[in-house]
């Protein structure tokens, strides 16, 4: 968009005037803030009007995505970035004495996810419309996002995140196209003209009413659409029980209704059974298939050609409920029968898993699900039943086979199951993870439908981890190879010609220290500590999970010091280990590793000789926007989880292209960072997927695996010197009493990974042969664009010719 920047600041004015009666100059910083996002938002309006004027005088098919979560971050810089248009609305603020960056620091994070998948979603939407696809996304306005997290004397507190006081000058509130879902009561069937009715009565309803937030895309005509739903009581007040004085039960059921939008559930990589987090998975599912169907009626007259025109995604099982709801609407609301309405569903739907950790793979109790959703229940039962009957001629006999795969047995509805059964694609998100899934949990599907199942390796919107937050190392790749990565990441490549090139290693190094300096300040403010950012900074940023080990690292870390203490004299590179996770509320263990990095952290720093070498940093509450202050700074990227149970990760991805050396296990998408880079470029080490599954076959008893040097380290877990004993750590990697002792095999990597860390100390210094390493990471980036990522959605799965 071209505006002068007079123009710009007209908008300002006469915005600020209408909003809050004063003009730019009179503003709080507040009401400059709000008044900036509502310009912003105007622009973004218009160019929407005119997007979707033309997408529907073309027909095209396009996508609806469905998230149970998509984290945002900040949209505000984004925005200005993506419009062309931060610089003049910078200097157009400047003239009056408002800095940008005091006004982007305001915007709160809009946290409506847990980690990498909800991460993803918004990565996805932010490249769809980049490509100009049209696509939008549907999930819930979530009062209160993930926590926010603050760590007291070791331990994990969660208060918390209020983020529409800031955040919902974005949203659109469209009351008039809300639709009521219906939960609970009674089914009621009847035979009419041979055809049977059902009815569904006594039921409470909810209303879902949609917010609006737009999405940039850059240089683009596109803007897209997130939709978020809210849930509303239809009912505003119950005015007799309120003339009767019962004013708190008049507004009960207002409450009881409004609590399903109220918050995100805070677990990542598990699932939590709750009643309310099916209600709201419903909500999201029911509100958004009904408000897509109607649209398409509106416009073809019928629903036909549904999987022409519309792609409905399911991001992980979380929305599966899309399968039968789809199914419901088809055949109650618009008079399909049964074998059409399927026909229709199972070409409409795509599904993607995004893990393999079984205490994430959804799950119901029959009585909760058909309690809460009867109707839903009613036509799960009937896809199973069909189902069924179909895997006994494929496999006859085989029950144990069958029961496996069906979506209803054992007293559970089983939320992947029904995904298999009725989308025509299934992807995971990396060559290993999608190998993995056809060979192990979903073999059985694979076996009968082999051309369903396919492979999307993940992407980031790099032109936010790259280019908005680190505009320093953007501005010098411009300058040496053009600014065509900023459209094409695959132009990144050009920068292998600088290998090795004196001048060029060091400008990488001058900007590296730059970014270290700002993390530092950072750090600084908030944590009180100093940490010299002449040291290797070395950072693990990712949910706290315990096959992600961050244990494994603070093992090490304990070795180190113990390297130390015996020889003051060491030769040990200066090294800062950074962490930031975020634990899921009721995930003790997890909360106890947080407390034993804290512990560790503590030691180290209170010991004069050890303290120049190493420090250990937990920045409390890791979210999108502190991402974007720690990856730019980093040089040693963590991705260490055991291998075969890190779907694709994506924070390696971020790092990488902002020249961070991936100390990894060949895990997820680890393996294609090191196809591109090359075994030079990226420090590996451990056990790969295969050799983990022989390992357990053999039997794993991980007291074989520890060394003189580990055992010292494990010693410390108990023996005081943390102040704290860690026991149930201890015990959880060593008592083997039933051959479950350390899960995630911690110990069995340790030796190599130790190795490992040494040669990390060793490579850095010789700085320019570090730096040469970072310049080939960037250079090999490009592939891993969510642009990329989305285009082969487009092609492989969703059938929409971009
Ligand atoms: C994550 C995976 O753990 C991560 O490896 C992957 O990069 C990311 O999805 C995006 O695909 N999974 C989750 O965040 C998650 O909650 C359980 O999965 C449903």
């Amino acid at each position: 968009m071209n505006y002068k920047k007079d123009e710009v600041t007209n908008l300002l004015n006469t915005k600020c005037m209408n909003v809050f009666g004063c003009s730019i100059d009179d503003a709080t910083e507040k009401q400059a803030y709000k008044t900036l996002c509502y310009v912003v938002k105007d622009l973004l309006a218009e160019k929407r009007s005119k997007f979707a004027k033309q997408y529907k005088e073309k027909e095209g098919k396009q996508v609806y995505y469905m998230s149970m979560e998509f984290l945002v971050g900040t949209s505000l810089r984004n925005n200005l970035y993506n419009l062309g248009m931060e610089s003049v609305f910078k200097s157009a603020l400047k003239q009056k004495k408002i800095d940008i960056n005091s006004l982007y620091a305001m915007e709160p994070d809009a946290g409506l996810g847990n980690g990498g998948l909800g991460r993803l979603a918004s990565c996805y939407m932010d490249a769809m419309t980049s490509l100009g696809m049209m696509g939008t996304g549907f999930s819930i306005r979530y009062e209160f996002g993930i926590f926010k997290q603050k760590i007291v004397d070791g331990w994990q507190m969660e208060f918390p995140d209020n983020w529409l006081e800031m955040g919902d000058v974005w949203l659109n509130r469209r009351e008039d196209e809300s639709f009521i879902i219906k939960f609970g009561g009674t089914l009621k069937e009847e035979w009419t003209d041979g055809k049977l009715k059902v009815t569904h009565e006594n039921y409470q309803p909810v209303m879902a009413v949609p917010y609006d937030m737009y999405i940039s895309g850059y240089d683009t005509d596109a803007v897209n659409k997130l939709v978020l739903w809210s849930a509303k009581s239809p009912n505003n007040l119950d005015m007799t029980a309120f003339s009767r004085g019962e004013y708190v039960r008049s507004l009960e059921e207002n409450t009881m209704a409004e609590v399903i939008s109220k918050i995100l559930y805070p677990a990542d990589d598990h699932i939590e059974g709750k009643r309310l987090r099916i209600k709201q998975q419903y909500l999201l599912v029911s509100a958004s298939l009904q408000s897509i169907l109607l649209k398409h009626i509106k416009k073809y007259k019928t629903l036909d050609n549904l999987p022409d025109k519309v792609a409905i995604h399911i991001n992980d099982t979380h929305p599966a409920l899309c399968v039968p709801e789809l199914t419901r609407i088809l055949i109650d609301e618009y008079g399909y029968d049964w074998d059409k309405a399927w026909d229709i569903v199972t070409r409409t739907l795509t599904y993607t898993n995004h893990t393999v950790m079984s205490e994430a793979l959804e799950r119901w109790p029959e009585s909760l699900f058909s309690a809460e959703l009867p109707r839903i229940y009613q036509i799960v039962l009937e896809i199973n039943r069909r189902l069924v009957q179909k895997l006994n001629e494929v496999y006859p006999g085989d029950i144990a086979k069958i029961e496996y795969m069906s979506p209803v047995a054992h007293g559970e509805v089983r939320m992947a199951n029904l995904c298999l059964a009725a989308c025509h694609k299934v992807n995971g998100v990396s060559k290993l993870h999608s190998d993995i899934l056809i060979n192990s949990i979903f073999k059985d599907y694979y076996n009968i439908e082999p051309d369903k199942f396919t492979n999307v390796t993940n992407g980031i919107a790099y032109r936010r981890w790259l280019c908005q937050s680190n505009p320093e190392l953007a501005s010098l790749i411009k300058n040496l190879i053009g600014d065509k990565f900023v459209h094409d990441a695959t132009a990144l490549e050009g920068l292998l010609k600088y290998k090795g090139d004196k001048n060029v290693l060091e400008s990488l190094q001058k900007i590296k220290l730059v970014k270290k300096q700002a993390l530092a300040k950072y750090i600084s403010h908030a944590n009180g500590i100093n940490v010299d950012p002449s040291s290797i900074f070395d950072v693990q940023i990712k949910r706290l999970h315990e096959y992600k080990r961050q244990l494994l690292n603070v093992l090490q870390i304990l070795h180190m010091y113990n390297v130390i203490k015996d020889n003051p004299n060491a030769d040990i590179t200066p090294r800062t280990f950074v962490f930031a996770a975020k634990a899921s509320a009721g995930y003790m263990m997890a909360k106890q590793i947080i407390r034993l990095i804290s512990a560790v952290a503590d030691l180290v720093d209170s010991d004069a000789a050890v303290r120049d070498k190493i420090k250990v940093v937990f920045i409390e509450d890791y979210k999108v926007s502190l991402a974007e202050i720690i990856i730019p700074a980093a040089e040693i990227s963590e991705q260490i989880s055991i291998a075969g149970k890190e779907a694709s990760g994506t924070g390696n991805m971020k790092l990488m292209i902002n020249g961070a050396v991936t100390l990894g296990t060949l895990d997820g998408a680890n393996v294609e960072i090191c196809e591109q880079v090359g075994k030079d470029n990226i420090f590996l080490f451990g056990m790969t997927a295969p050799e983990v599954e022989e390992l357990w076959r053999k039997g794993y008893n991980p007291n074989f695996f520890v060394t003189p040097e580990l055992k010292r380290v494990l010693d410390m877990l108990t023996s005081g010197i943390l102040g704290t004993r860690f026991e149930d750590i201890s015990k959880s990697l060593l008592t083997n009493s039933f051959g479950t002792a350390d899960a995630y095999m911690t110990i069995a990597d340790f030796e190599s990974y130790r190795q490992a860390q040494e040669r990390v100390g060793k490579e850095y210094l010789n700085r320019d042969k570090f730096t040469d390493m970072s310049l080939v990471n960037i250079a090999k980036a490009g592939i891993f664009s969510a642009d990329r990522a989305v285009k082969e959605y487009a092609d492989n799965i969703w059938n929409i010719k971009l």
